[in-house]
């Protein structure tokens, strides 16, 4: 049994978690204590999310947490971004959630810009111009299905609704609000405005609210409140990076996708920002993610589902060839659409190369080693931009989340990118939503920030770029 602490749903688009934490002094401790498949469902050639099956996941991983920690204190849920749940006035879905991946809004960028230039629409905003966001999609509703829009009593976005779920007020949290690019970058509130000008002015839209909220208590469990940490979970990410005050640092949050920036607290809106696609999303405390939304570790692990779908693969075998594979033989575009779909990834690496006349990778070993490479140099080219727009050089790169794992890409990336990297933690979507609810309950040992708590609870490793030995511990504990 465990002193009291408090419970992280940190959805991501190819699993789930539940993870406990709870703090000695300084340092938070964690433990999973359930895990799940967030699944994707195809119908009609449509891509949705089963919040059904996700909804009974979360309340097992609940159980499971009470069963460990009697005393838990509170809950929270991160996931990713701009889906979103359409809510009847029972407070059930209208229907399932699209995901971002489906095709539907392809179209929809240009429509918008019909009604709202591009400039303009990045003004209000501060948000890149990417088809997945919110407002495409709804623009797609508003084509395909309008009266779904006039019938939603609420929306939500997924992990606001599981909050809600768990007992919270339907709010929308501020850090995934952004991510609609309906959210006014200044005042951090709905965009009246746009919203009209899009035709998209419904009763739906919930309040928003500030990161680190108690926004109620856990249905049946009156003692657990339900907080809304951050919701976005590079927000989480982000928040958790164990930066050290002084130092020029910018951070690659690396999962499925490389979200690439720095935390700032003043916009830039310029041309140039937003030419090179670079978004400013809401932070913990007034701060601004000024980042680029890269393809992250997807191709890869798209490959590893096909290849387990022929048997068990095991991921130090394929890294150890990767490493022994002939270097720079094929970059892979991997921000090109035609990677963003799921499905028979190796055979389209193999298209793509044949179509753009580049060597075959004739291994597994050696297709790991092509997406790592082309990972890293996207990574360069996002890395330099930021250097330009800033007008002032990174001089480490923080990599955080499950990507900061990939002892090879974190070496590829400091070698090519000319940059030292510092990895870890891995779970830092986890940890950031612990330690803002911690926070917000008033559990922080005084004098610490959130980022000294991460520093003293995790073992970063430093990779020089092309060193030779292995990489060192950058601990402060
Ligand atoms: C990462 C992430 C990104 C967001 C993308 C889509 O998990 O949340 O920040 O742009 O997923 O929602």
């Amino acid at each position: 049994e465990r002193r009291a602490g408090y419970l992280a749903f940190d959805l991501g688009a190819s699993s789930g978690r539940a993870m406990l934490g709870w703090l000695e002094g300084p340092v938070l401790h964690m433990a999973e204590v359930h895990r799940f498949e967030t699944s994707l469902i195809e119908r009609d050639g449509h891509l949705f999310w089963d919040v059904e099956a996700l909804e009974q996941e979360i309340w097992t991983g609940l159980q499971q947490a009470l069963a460990q920690m009697p005393a838990l204190r509170a809950v929270s849920v991160d996931s990713w971004a701009v889906d979103y749940v359409l809510l009847n006035r029972e407070g059930r879905p209208l229907r399932p959630p699209y995901s971002y991946r489906d095709t539907r809004t392809r179209p929809m960028m240009a429509r918008a810009f019909a009604r709202v230039a591009p400039a303009e629409l990045y003004a209000r905003t501060g948000i890149q111009l990417i088809p997945i966001n919110t407002l495409y999609q709804l623009l797609a509703d508003l084509e395909e299905d309008p009266a779904v829009l006039r019938r939603a009593e609420r929306l939500l976005l997924i992990a606001d609704y599981f909050n809600h779920r768990l007992g919270g007020q339907p709010v929308v949290e501020v850090s995934m609000a952004s991510t609609t690019q309906l959210m006014n970058v200044h005042t951090r509130q709905w965009d009246a405005e746009l919203l009209r000008a899009f035709g998209l002015d419904f009763p739906c839209w919930p309040e928003i609210v500030p990161s680190g909220q108690v926004i109620g208590q856990v249905r049946g469990h009156p003692s657990v409140a339900v907080i809304a940490s951050c919701s976005h979970d590079t927000a989480c990410a982000v928040a958790a990076v164990p930066a050290r005050p002084g130092t020029r640092w910018a951070y690659i949050s690396l999962g499925t996708w490389a979200l690439l920036g720095v935390e700032r607290t003043t916009p830039i809106l310029t041309d140039a920002a937003r030419e090179a696609g670079f978004t400013h999303e809401a932070g913990l405390d007034g701060t601004i993610r000024f980042l680029k939304n890269l393809t992250g570790l997807w191709v890869l692990q798209e490959c590893l589902r096909a290849w387990r779908q022929e048997g068990p693969v095991s991921w130090e075998a394929l890294e150890a060839e990767a490493r022994a594979a002939p270097a720079e033989r094929c970059y892979l575009d991997l921000d090109d659409p035609y990677f963003f779909e799921p499905g028979q990834m190796p055979e389209r690496i193999v298209a793509y190369c044949r179509q753009h006349g580049l060597p075959v990778p004739e291994s597994r070993g050696q297709m790991v080693r092509a997406i790592l490479e082309s990972l890293a140099r996207n990574f360069r080219r996002a890395l330099r931009q930021l250097e330009a727009l800033l007008e002032a050089p990174v001089d480490t790169l923080h990599i955080v989340g499950g990507g900061a794992r990939n002892r090879l890409l974190c070496q590829l990336t400091a070698d090519t990118c000319e940059v030292r990297v510092v990895a870890g933690p891995a779970e830092a979507t986890a940890m950031g939503n612990l330690l803002i609810q911690a926070r917000t309950l008033g559990d922080l040992p005084e004098g610490y920030t959130l980022r000294d708590v991460v520093a003293r609870s995790e073992t970063c490793w430093i990779y020089e770029p092309h060193q030779k030995s292995i990489p060192q511990p950058a601990t402060e504990r």
